[in-house]
């Protein structure tokens, strides 16, 4: 096994994962490349291409998610599946998503190079969407594929420009008719994504690899605050329905109702649409999210269930709407993935640390369909969804050697 690890090639994987960043390039080495947009189709186009020097199959499912496959000797036995997300934050870095499935092509190559067999296919698989900073929520490729949501839920959901979820997978789907069709949903032997672990435990503990035991819960709300436009100058205060003062009443009303001493709960609001947006016209409307997350399902429950009572006492002088889009409870990885990726790191001679996962992930989703663990390299300075984003090209090749470890012991 350990010489399909020994292919692995770090400067091919760096050298990808550059050209990649190219697409979307954005000052400070980030990138900003949005999920179903024509960047994301270069860059998938570069996959498709880079899949077929190595002789493996590529074919997308009705939610665009993009699959390469190598063949095993097996043809009857389910496959064993990697690969992770290729849209980006809008000031996103070069490694989130991006890594897993580069990850993933480059195991395929080092296979290929090796001339090693498995006799479990191994596919690779580049899920639709999974930031949900275009279209909210994220998932929407993983969460189509495993049936935790109708494929076409989201599909009014519009972006900031008013294209719509349905209209941009359509445009996908078009633009790559040429690629084999196939079904939506699978059964895969097994599940490892790779990661960066975007957070800073790895590097302060001086481990390579997080062995990921599971994924905390995530809740997404959209709120809408609807009052009234008025002249600045000449609007009393205590006639405006001021949506903004409104907001600024809700947040701290959830602010209070959030507030961890022990700083595990995660409440963020990310996004504020106001309109009519100008200095001396008051807002008539807000729209604003939420993202709320916490590793024990009760917590997440409890807390956001509070939020909407919470909101409308805060609000004085608005319409409230709510709405939830994105209910993700706590994943929790299978044992014996975990110990199949705890084994691939301690042969291999690589530290390693098991850690849960702060950010979602697609394997979230994969989960209850098939056993599934993660693998995380460092992060520079823990920091992600922004542009300096850093792993270095030797910490890439580690966390690949692992998954190549990992993936032939799992694919036979
Ligand atoms: O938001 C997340 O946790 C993921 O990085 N998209
Ligand atoms: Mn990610
Ligand atoms: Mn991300």
């Amino acid at each position: 096994m350990g010489d399909v690890a020994n292919a692995v090639n770090e400067t091919r994987q760096w050298r990808r994962l550059m050209q990649w960043a190219e697409l979307g390039a954005i000052p400070g080495d980030g990138v900003n490349r949005p999920a179903l947009s024509a960047l994301d189709r270069q860059a998938r186009r570069m996959l498709i291409a880079w899949a077929g020097e190595i002789g493996a199959s590529v074919s997308i499912d009705a939610a665009a998610n993009l699959w390469l496959r190598r063949e095993g000797s097996d043809p009857a036995a389910a496959p064993v599946l990697t690969g992770s997300h290729m849209d980006t934050q809008p000031a996103g870095g070069r490694f989130d998503g991006a890594y897993g499935v580069m990850a993933g092509l480059e195991v395929l190559t080092a296979l290929h190079d090796a001339g090693v067999v498995t006799r479990r296919a191994i596919e690779v698989v580049a899920w639709t969407n999974e930031e949900g900073s275009r279209f909210a929520p994220g998932c929407t490729g993983s969460m189509s594929w495993a049936g935790f949501r109708p494929a076409d839920s989201w599909n009014d959901v519009r972006d900031q420009d008013g294209v719509s979820y349905g209209a941009a997978l359509a445009e996908q789907l078009a633009a790559e008719a040429d690629l084999p069709r196939r079904a939506l949903g699978s059964r895969p032997f097994a599940c490892i994504e790779a990661h960066i672990e975007q957070g800073p435990l790895l590097e302060a503990e001086g481990r390579d690899i997080g062995v990921v035991t599971g994924i905390q819960g995530s809740r997404w709300f959209t709120v809408t605050l609807q009052g009234q436009s008025a002249h600045a100058g000449t609007a009393p205060l205590r006639l405006r329905q001021d949506a903004v003062q409104d907001m600024v009443r809700a947040i701290s009303a959830l602010n209070a109702l959030t507030a961890d001493p022990q700083d595990v709960l995660r409440f963020t609001v990310g996004r504020i649409n106001v309109s009519p947006n100008s200095s001396n016209s008051v807002a008539e409307r807000v729209v604003f999210t939420i993202d709320l997350r916490h590793p024990d399902r009760d917590v997440l429950l409890e807390r956001g269930d509070a939020m909407e009572a919470i909101l409308r006492d805060a609000v004085k002088t608005c319409q409230v709407s709510v709405v939830e889009n994105f209910h993700a409870m706590p994943a929790q990885f299978d044992a014996g993935i975990i110990a199949t990726v705890q084994a691939a790191a301690t042969a291999l001679g690589i530290s390693s640390s098991q850690m849960p996962s702060g950010a979602f992930h697609d394997a979230q989703f994969v989960a209850p369909i098939a056993p599934t663990g993660m693998i995380f390299v460092p992060s520079r300075s823990g920091i992600s969804h922004n542009p300096a984003e850093f792993t270095s090209a030797a910490q890439l090749a580690q966390g690949t050697r692992v998954l190549a470890q990992a993936l032939v012991a799992l694919a036979g």
